[in-house]
């Protein structure tokens, strides 16, 4: 059986899982389950990326120790993942000793072949990308992520690899996909490529280098290796092991940002280390979502969980894949996600189900009929086969909103069927002919929904699941083969399982609603979860330097509550109207309720940031956020003033 292996990136554990990572998740689960319906040995693999001074960073805020907090952090990863029912066969934190054995192997295998030196450094450094960029690039970025780095580190010498990666991407145009990566990444490596500094000697949170203890291993090199220590390179990578049989990878999948990390400095460390190259790299858009790319800094972020519990995984699966051109940024909205819901699950395949069982129970005696003789089929057996070719095809492209097209395609005809032969007619007639027509008419129905499950099964499995039980069809429809699918396969005289609404039609404006409240409450936790018990000891303030000015661009006023109440069907949010001496109050709403009830509030005087973006919440806009602290016990204390405190007055 052939062999599939893919991954996604590794996730920095600065940030909880957001709907950004669940994407990349998703789809490289329906990759695999599209591989294993063609008859690959498919696995997935990803994992939490926990060295690194922002992690570091994010630890000490969270009063905890690095390993800590990333145990914390990582479960919250692993955790969405299995809510989402999404099958990652590997799971790699950095902080695995496991994975130190690979980084070293690497490290020392590249050292042998002359690819490390050690040698000082002053470059541009971009602390969010935690790489050093080029003047160029440092110009257009923004000012604030941009320092100057003087070090003595160990460096991977990049700047030999130029041709023999250029040679790669000649050799093998499918290394880098889609073209437009392609083209940048080329490009990029023939404006020529400067060493690369692998090592830190300022940092303790990571793994120290085998021959010089005092530095451990900066980011890249480190977190590019967890592709191959997830499958027991360093550990177990003997004849017979998993190293061996997936490694080389086939697919690295990753958001489009951290293409050139994977497609140029991942293959030239592999070369100096004489090891297999990734087959492919394939870099996917971004979710854009209030105008921006989704990032915990921007505040612009969508959690996976509140809309799963809404919309089900298959909803959500299916929204992506169908709705966001792959390989290209699509917009997130959660309108869009229930509307394709209700049009394409709801009211299409759902509806065809329901109706297509509830006809052969009423018709049919609860079983598959005979599709001898009879009626004309419409087309279908034809239009299913073309249909079965193209959806493959295109699935192994990676196009799958046109595979998904095309399945609706067949599924449409199949609903103009049913209206043209009406069943319902032919049913009633009662004369020898009709009944043959009547049960080629069901038969050829069941059986193009039967083929349009089998092909749906890896973007919407819980549904299509579904569908498969109530055909009568035993077993799990997962390991179905895509290509071995043709018409005809549909057994006559199988019985038909119970009815069941596969995929209820939903409520938009009341879905929405509800999403975005448990998405309020999803923030909270996850500000929790982030945020953590401080630790005893006392408190280390390492956060960066700024000046006046910047303080200053954060309008912070003393203002009222003069209304409050609670947020329908919210346990977190309250709704306050906070008088800051404008003409008119304004609307804030606070994650607060759980600690403060909406009497204690009438009349409070409190600190509000008066110049923050206005961000919708339940439908609402909050002009405003009040400024309170989070102490051991994880609840909000407000800033508080007495009531002779000015209204209007400005903080600082
Ligand atoms: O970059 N739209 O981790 P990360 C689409 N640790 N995909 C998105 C997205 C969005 N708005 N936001 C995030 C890192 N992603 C490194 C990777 S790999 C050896 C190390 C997805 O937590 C997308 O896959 O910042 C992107 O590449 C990845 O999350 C970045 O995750």
């Amino acid at each position: 059986m052939p062999k599939f292996y893919i991954s996604t990136p590794i996730y920095y554990v600065n940030a909880a899982p957001h709907i950004g990572h669940a994407y990349t998740t998703i789809v490289a689960d329906t990759i695999k389950r599209i591989r294993r319906m063609l008859g690959d040995d498919a696995y997935l693999t990803t994992g939490s990326d926990e060295h690194g001074q922002k992690v570091e960073r994010s630890a000490s805020a969270a009063g905890l120790e690095p390993q800590q907090f990333t145990d914390r952090v990582s479960q919250a990863f692993r955790a969405e993942w299995d809510e989402l029912g999404l099958e990652c066969d590997f799971f790699r934190r950095t902080s695995d000793p496991r994975h130190a054995l690979a980084v070293r192997k690497i490290f020392e295998r590249c050292m042998a072949n002359g690819a490390i030196y050690k040698g000082t450094y002053t470059g541009k450094y971009h602390l969010g990308d935690e790489a050093f960029v080029t003047d160029e690039e440092a110009a257009s970025a923004d000012p604030e992520m941009i320092t100057t780095v003087t070090e003595e580190n160990y460096f991977f010498r990049l700047s030999a690899f130029q041709d023999k990666l250029l040679e790669l991407y000649e050799s093998q145009p499918e290394f880098v996909q889609p073209d437009a990566r392609r083209n940048e990444v080329m490009a990029f490596v023939r404006a020529g490529l400067n060493d690369l500094s692998i090592s830190r000697s300022t940092l303790r949170w990571g793994i120290p280098l085998p021959n010089d203890p005092e530095h451990v291993f900066y980011v890249w090199f480190d977190a590019l290796t967890t592709y191959m220590s997830a499958v027991g390179f360093g550990e177990h990578d003997g004849p017979g092991s998993d190293y061996e049989r997936l490694w080389p990878i086939d697919v690295h999948l990753v958001g489009k940002e951290i293409v050139r990390f994977h497609a140029v400095y991942w293959p030239a460390f592999l070369m100096a280390a004489e090891l297999p190259l990734p087959k492919q790299v394939w870099a996917h858009g971004w979710l854009i979502f209030q105008g921006g790319k989704m990032s915990k800094t921007k505040g612009n972020i969508v959690r996976a969980l509140p809309i799963k519990r809404v919309v089900g995984v298959d909803g959500l699966r299916y929204y992506l894949l169908r709705e966001i051109v792959f390989g290209q940024d699509g917009n997130f909205s959660h309108e869009a996600l229930t509307v394709r819901y209700n049009a394409d699950l709801a009211n299409g395949i759902g509806n065809l189900a329901s109706r297509t069982s509830s006809m052969l129970a009423r018709y049919c005696d609860g079983k598959v009929p005979e599709a001898v003789g009879g009626t004309d089929s419409g087309g279908l057996p034809p239009l299913a086969e073309i249909c079965i070719g193209e959806a493959i095809e295109l699935y192994r492209k990676f196009a799958f909103s046109k595979a998904l097209e095309t399945v609706w395609s067949l599924l449409a005809r199949t609903d103009k069927y049913i209206v043209e032969h009406k069943p319902w007619e032919l049913a009633r007639a009662d004369d020898s002919d009709s009944r043959i027509q009547l049960e080629a008419t069901l038969y050829n129905t069941a059986e193009a929904l039967r083929i349009a499950c089998v092909l749906l099964a890896p973007v919407i499995p819980a549904g299509a699941q579904r569908i498969w039980e109530l055909l009568g069809q035993s077993g799990a429809v997962a390991e179905q083969r895509l290509d071995q699918l043709r018409w005809g396969g549909l057994a006559p005289g199988t019985a038909v399982g119970a009815q069941a609404a596969v995929y209820p039609r939903l409520d938009v404006a009341k879905s929405v609603e509800s999403m975005e409240e448990l998405e309020a409450e999803a923030l909270a936790e996850q500000a929790q979860l982030m945020g953590g018990t401080p630790a005893p000891q006392a408190i280390a303030i390492d956060t960066p330097e700024i000046e006046i000015g910047d303080f200053a661009k954060v309008d912070m006023r003393v203002g009222v509550v003069r209304a409050a109440e609670r947020v329908k069907k919210s346990r977190k949010l309250l709704q306050l109207s906070v008088d800051i001496g404008e003409a008119e109050p304004r609307t804030v709403l606070a994650g607060i309720a759980e600690k403060y009830g909406p009497d204690e509030m009438v009349g409070r005087r409190i600190a509000v940031v008066a110049n923050l973006k206005p961000r919708k919440m339940m439908g609402q806009l909050s002009q405003g956020m009040l400024i309170a602290a989070t102490l051991q016990d994880g609840e909000p204390h407000l800033a508080d003033f007495p009531a002779e405190a000015p209204i209007g007055a400005r903080l600082g």
